[in-house]
């Protein structure tokens, strides 16, 4: 029997039929306050995950994998799939009615959209490849999004008026490209998980209003960079070599170079993603406006916390579209302990 059926037989089995992301969103847009075209956009979204996911699941078969021999905006490789992502996302907004403007990891400066001005006050920043070192090995990768709303009704926003604080995201979420492609997505009240149903190419609600544990037992950074950490940084990660009184066993290291599925995995399970200041770089690898920002209120939203090991991620001023930030990410209990180790109180 096709995996579709029995999908649709078991949710009639326990009485209930699937709700599709596009029907999801509708039924929330009330209670959320959600406007009919940030709705479109975020279906809009969920299209693009399909088409990113396509090219994904093809990508050995089809001479995409490998650099495209360019430097992107951030000093890094560009792979083939970085571009082709970034377009996907660029050809799915242009005259679509639903932004005035986006932003990437892959592009130096916004692309303003006045063809969709005034009807679209929305605004759109992503990092449309998340994770790229991952292409050529098919380990996951995802793509993370932040949306925010112009305030001016008179007039398209400039590039400046994308770099916002966190708190003023209206939506912000991610799509996961791993065993199956899932979308997840907060507007500000709670956060919804829905996977890919392949047979029918729909999202369907796997994961409701998702709470995260307050402490977790796994642990996520890249170790390789241990001698440029602080001292404190480094006795939080020493710490949890230790056996646990409670549990009688240490920390489990899960480290996937995807800080999506890294998340993702803390978010389900509980735990914590690190990617620290180091002495000789105090700021950081990771963007703020579109990879810290939505994850850490994707995180916040679901009962964990997200900050710079000083401050609380959100409230971080945000001074340039492709400014980095320290991320400290997960359960609540055990990203204050990494706190309290940064701020040299442990
Ligand atoms: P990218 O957006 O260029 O892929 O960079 C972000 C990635 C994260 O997904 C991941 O957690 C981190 O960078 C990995 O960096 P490193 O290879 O230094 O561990
Ligand atoms: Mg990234």
């Amino acid at each position: 029997m096709p995996t579709l059926c029995k999908t649709v037989i078991l949710a009639f089995t326990m009485g209930q039929f699937p709700l599709t992301l596009g029907r999801f969103i509708i039924q929330k847009q009330a209670d959320t306050g959600a406007t009919r075209e940030l709705s479109g956009l975020l279906a809009q979204i969920g299209l693009v995950g399909k088409l990113i996911a396509q090219d994904l699941r093809r990508a050995g078969l089809i001479n995409i994998l490998g650099t495209t021999g360019e430097i992107n905006v951030q000093g890094e490789t560009v792979k083939k799939l970085d571009e082709i992502a970034n377009e996907t996302f660029l050809k799915a907004f242009h005259h679509s009615g639903l932004v005035c403007a986006l932003a990437s990891e892959e592009m130096e400066k916004p692309v303003l959209l006045p063809e969709n001005w005034p009807q679209a006050k929305y605004m759109l920043l992503f990092d449309p490849l998340d994770g790229s070192s991952n292409t050529d090995c098919n380990m996951p990768l995802g793509t993370i999004f932040s949306v925010l709303k112009s305030e001016h009704k008179d007039r398209m926003p400039t590039e400046d008026e994308l770099v916002r604080k966190g708190t003023e995201q209206v939506a912000a979420g991610y799509l996961l490209y791993g065993s199956s492609t899932m979308l997840v997505y907060t507007v500000g009240q709670g956060v919804h998980g829905f996977t890919l149903e392949p047979g029918i190419g729909e999202y369907l609600l796997s994961h409701e209003q998702i709470r995260m544990p307050a402490r977790g037992k796994v642990y996520g950074v890249n170790e390789g960079n241990y001698h440029k950490w602080t001292t404190g940084m480094k006795k939080y990660v020493d710490d949890l070599k230790i056996q646990d009184k409670a549990t009688g066993r240490p920390y489990s290291v899960r480290y996937s170079g995807c800080l999506v599925a890294d998340v993702h995995r803390i978010l389900l399970g509980g735990g914590i993603y690190l990617y620290p200041g180091e002495l000789n770089k105090p700021e950081g690898k990771l963007r703020l406006l579109y990879e810290a920002n939505p994850l850490a209120w994707v995180v916040e939203q679901a009962g964990g916390r997200a900050s710079t090991g000083t401050m609380r991620i959100l409230d971080v001023e945000a001074k340039q579209l492709h400014q980095r930030v320290p991320l400290i990410i997960g359960s609540a209990e055990d990203v204050r302990d990494a706190e309290r180790h940064l701020q040299g109180q442990a």
